[in-house]
């Protein structure tokens, strides 16, 4: 009877973590004073989890960088001023940019469980080029 409960509890300790919700803000100005940013702009986080886009400030969207996802994941892209939720089952990059202030380096990136290596850069404008390598090398890649 003792050995059951210890099993028992033993299986418990292994089942995964309950799947979490994050936000991220779109911002005019962030915290730093920078100028059109996402924050986080750098996000890690585990499968199952989700993330909200917060429309936090006006005038802003989320939006996949399709050449950059990972295979057969399915693109996101909000409206101007919508506040969506994805949920990320797979490990992956997932790169996504503020259309209206992709060139001013409004790209974000999250990074789920521990993939394997980073996508290329993709079809970026402006500042959002060096944006996103700094975030493909911040996630280790
Ligand atoms: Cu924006």
């Amino acid at each position: 009877m003792r050995f059951t409960a210890t099993l028992a509890a033993a299986i418990t300790l292994a089942a995964p973590a309950f799947a979490e919700t994050h936000e991220i803000r779109m911002l005019s100005r962030g915290a730093d004073g920078a100028m059109m940013v996402f924050e986080p702009a750098y996000l890690e986080i585990a499968p199952g989890d989700s993330v909200t886009f917060l429309a936090t400030e006006k005038s802003h969207n989320t939006e996949t960088v399709d050449d950059m996802l990972p295979e057969g994941f399915e693109s996101w892209k909000g409206k101007r001023d919508e506040e969506i939720t994805v949920t990320f089952d797979a490990p992956g990059y997932y790169p996504y940019k503020c259309k209206p202030h992709e060139a001013m380096g409004m790209v974000g990136l999250i990074k789920v469980g521990e993939p394997g290596s980073a996508p290329k850069i993709g079809k970026l404008r402006g500042k959002a080029v060096p944006v996103m390598k700094e975030l493909l090398a911040r996630a280790g890649s």
